[in-house]
């Protein structure tokens, strides 16, 4: 499934998961995530994937305003392919969610498949203190907070995005997303190459078994057959094992500060771009090539970085 032999290695560098008290390394300024996604560029990623945060605290920030800064360094400074999040995290509403994919008219958003439970809650169990007020309340509302993502709410990200030939990471983090997928497919409001972006790991979705790996692939060949680009994530400390698993199978992956804070058993990862390095040499060990950008916008057939609205 690789093409030519060719794996896209997207890199989330910060996302909305983990908290700044957990990793002095999480990007959070607009400087700090412009150098992160630069630096995984240059390390090896096509596609770098895109939250906002507030920089005094660190909080998710899905206001336009706090990602131009980084869209427009970012794009003078590397050709790598812009993903902006329409998951933003799992406390915002949906117009909210939608806003700087509607407004920068990215190459790829991300499109998550299904409401689920999300749960962060777990990590408080190694983190006891917090730098700022909110991180958290965050962390233990996840224990009753769903990450809604409805039918209604895919379609509303769909139309929104309609005019703008912004593709969609399609975000999978069970089998009956992959259905959901169909299901948009069906209706023609999603069209192929579908970029199937399976997450193995978080608590409230699949877990990260080779035979969850298998399953999902399994389906989604199923269901899409030649009409899709698989790509994995595998959470925490699953990122590598599961990207190792999937480039082996041929599929593409993600990797990055938003996935895993983490560079080896209780090693903090201090740069994006060693985890982008990481996987770089695993994909490399396994006779296969890390895509360029210009390589990744053919297989995903992208509409090019001059038709962006940043
Ligand atoms: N945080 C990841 C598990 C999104 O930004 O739309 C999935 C994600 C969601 O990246
Ligand atoms: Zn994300």
């Amino acid at each position: 499934m690789a093409v030519n032999g060719k794996v896209i290695i997207t890199c989330a560098v910060t996302g909305a998961i983990h908290t700044p008290s957990m990793s002095p390394y999480l990007p959070v300024t607009a400087e700090e995530i412009a150098d992160a996604a630069i630096g995984a560029a240059e390390a090896g990623a096509a596609v770098v994937h895109l939250h906002a945060r507030n920089p005094a605290t660190g909080q998710p920030d899905q206001s336009p305003e706090a990602f131009r800064p980084f869209l427009e360094v970012i794009k003078q400074r590397s050709d790598c392919v812009v993903n902006i999040t329409t998951g933003g995290a799992p406390t915002m509403a949906i117009e909210e969610r939608v806003r700087p994919a509607a407004t920068f008219k990215p190459e790829v958003a991300s499109l998550n498949m299904g409401s689920m439970n999300f749960g962060l809650y777990p990590m408080l169990q190694r983190q006891k203190e917090f730098k700022h007020d909110w991180e958290r309340p965050y962390l233990e509302g996840s224990r009753e907070r769903i990450f809604k993502n409805t039918f209604a709410d895919i379609e509303y990200i769909l139309s929104t995005c309609a005019e703008n030939g912004t593709r969609f990471e399609i975000e999978c983090y069970d089998i009956g997303h992959l259905y959901t997928l169909s299901h948009f497919a069906d209706r023609g409001l999603v069209k192929p190459p579908f970029f199937v972006q399976s997450v193995f790991g978080i608590l409230g979705g699949i877990g990260p078994h080779p035979e969850d790996v298998m399953q999902m692939k399994r389906t989604a060949d199923r269901l899409f057959g030649d009409q899709y680009r698989w790509s994995v994530l595998g959470a925490g400390r699953n990122q590598m094992p599961i990207a190792a698993m999937a480039a082996a199978m041929g599929g593409n992956v993600r990797v990055g500060l938003e996935d895993s804070l983490w560079i080896g058993k209780g090693q903090l990862a201090q740069t994006n771009a060693e985890q982008v390095t990481k996987v770089r040499q695993i994909i490399e060990g396994l006779g296969y090539a890390a895509a360029t950008p210009e390589e990744a916008r053919a297989i995903l057939d992208l509409k090019g970085a001059d038709k962006v609205g940043f």
